[in-house]
């Protein structure tokens, strides 16, 4: 039996006792209220889901498993995964253990390469992730499972094969897409012996640097969960609430990262930092950064890397990122750009007036560090955060899998209905 798999069977009977417990004791009790606006304004704030993985405080960020993450930026992100799934960090030889199982598969399938080998040359590599992965949906264990009448409270073993099956092949597709789309289109094999993000470095041929996979592994760690209600965990674990595949739900999921206002945003920041660069031929005074931004808000756009639906305080992930760039000494353009931007951004956004957290987020460092070391094409850094966000979204679907949630079905209320509820509500309170 796998290491993941020892270890979640110890823990399964508390998992399923305590929401038991939860439900018994206090099922119909009200914990929370909701407003129009929050009705109006993408839930934001309505504390209604449940995800055991990781919390994101205003005032802190993220804990992974109420560890902050800070304190864990020397993990791997196998690491990061079993206290992920599991709530403990695991010892020496289980990380070895899955670390093993986790680099299992990743040579991609000559059925996944012909997939995307076959999109067209402008598809955006987020598509051709997410497409890839569908490409391996008919391996599913879990949908086998389920076809076959495995009682519900065994499917989740069927899940954590997919996850397994999916982690260890995604790096491998990820890099393939990488090679193929900006590079002579030569894929490097994985190597057994490496770990999973230093297999994920090698394959992605950049560079040579040890520092290089170093801020892979960084970059995995930091990125691979950030709660429940982001919109592409919220969407994979609603995918997978139906009783879909992992490789339906993480598919799923990154299609909702690769939005402009979620996982996009890395590579819209570095467009916004190049954009800088050319402008000013350089470093740009921290004078000429506040005039653009101003510029920028007058027209009604973003200041990418800034702002965050819950983060009320910097990013501790674009802390930890920063930090790297410290230790490693990297300070040319780019990154030097996206230190001034944070001397910069968070006073014009307080004079501004409008964001409700002025504070930078990690993408507006995270391309920088990527472009230094020579992974200069953009469109590819939401595909980076994807390969590590699939960490987290599988450990959430798997906790649901493991204490049997229902599949996710909020009400919806129309326009005319919502005015009547206000109505009816102003007039008792
Ligand atoms: N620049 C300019 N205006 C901003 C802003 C920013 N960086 N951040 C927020 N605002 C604006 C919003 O657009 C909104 O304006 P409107 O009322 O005209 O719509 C207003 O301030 C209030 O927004 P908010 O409540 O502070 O922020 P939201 O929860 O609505 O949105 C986010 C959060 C991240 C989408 C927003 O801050 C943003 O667009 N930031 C720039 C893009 C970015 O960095 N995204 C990465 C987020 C990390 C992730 O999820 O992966």
């Amino acid at each position: 039996m796998d290491v993941l798999k020892t270890k979640l069977l110890q823990v399964l009977p508390q998992f399923r006792a305590k929401r038991s417990a939860l439900l018994e004791q206090y099922g119909d009790v009200p914990v929370a209220t909701v407003t129009v606006e929050q009705i109006i304004g993408g839930m934001r704030g309505v504390p209604s889901l449940l995800c055991d993985t990781s919390s994101v405080s205003p005032s802190e960020g993220l804990r992974i498993r109420g560890i902050p993450i800070l304190e864990l930026t020397d993990a791997t992100p196998e690491e990061i995964f079993f206290l992920l799934a599991t709530g403990q960090r695991p010892t020496e030889d289980e990380r070895r253990a899955l670390s093993q199982l986790l680099t299992a598969h990743a040579t991609v399938p000559e059925s996944v390469l012909a997939v995307l080998r076959a999109m067209l040359p402008d598809a955006h590599p987020m598509a051709m992730l997410s497409a890839g992965l569908l490409a391996m949906e008919h391996q599913s264990a879990f949908r086998k499972a389920y076809e076959d009448g495995t009682p519900k409270d065994q499917l989740w073993e069927y899940a954590l094969a997919d996850c397994i099956q999916l982690l260890s092949s995604i790096t491998g597709i990820a890099a393939a897409i990488y090679r193929l789309k900006f590079r002579d289109g030569t894929l490097i094999e994985p190597d057994p012996a490496l770990d999973w993000s230093t297999n994920f470095a090698r394959m992605l041929g950049v560079s040579d640097d040890p520092a290089w996979a170093d801020l892979v592994r960084l970059y995995l760690v930091l990125h691979a969960d950030h709660e429940g209600g982001n919109v592409s965990a919220f969407t994979g674990v609603t995918v997978a609430s139906a009783l879909s595949d992992v490789f339906y739900a993480i598919s799923a999921a990154l299609n909702g990262l690769a939005g402009p206002l979620h996982g996009l945003a890395n590579q819209e920041c570095l467009a916004f930092i190049l954009e800088l660069r050319d402008r000013f031929g350089g470093v740009p005074t921290a004078e000429q950064l506040r005039d653009l931004c101003w510029e920028r808000l007058n027209n009604g756009q973003v200041i990418p890397g800034y702002g965050h639906a819950v983060l009320r305080v910097t990013d501790p992930r674009f802390t930890a990122f920063y930090a790297f760039a410290e230790k490693y000494k990297l300070d040319r353009e780019c990154i030097a750009i996206a230190k001034r931007l944070y001397q910069v951004v968070p006073d014009v956004l307080r004079q501004h007036g409008k964001a409700k957290n002025p504070y930078p987020n990690v993408d507006a460092i995270s391309g920088s560090l990527l472009y230094e070391f020579g992974m200069t094409e953009f469109t590819f850094y939401t595909v980076m955060f994807g390969v590590s966000r699939a960490l987290g979204i599988c450990a959430q679907i798997l906790f649901h899998r493991m204490v049997g949630s229902a599949i996710v079905r909020p009400k919806s209320v129309t326009l005319d209905e919502l005015e009547q509820m206000a109505r009816r509500a102003a007039v008792t309170t």
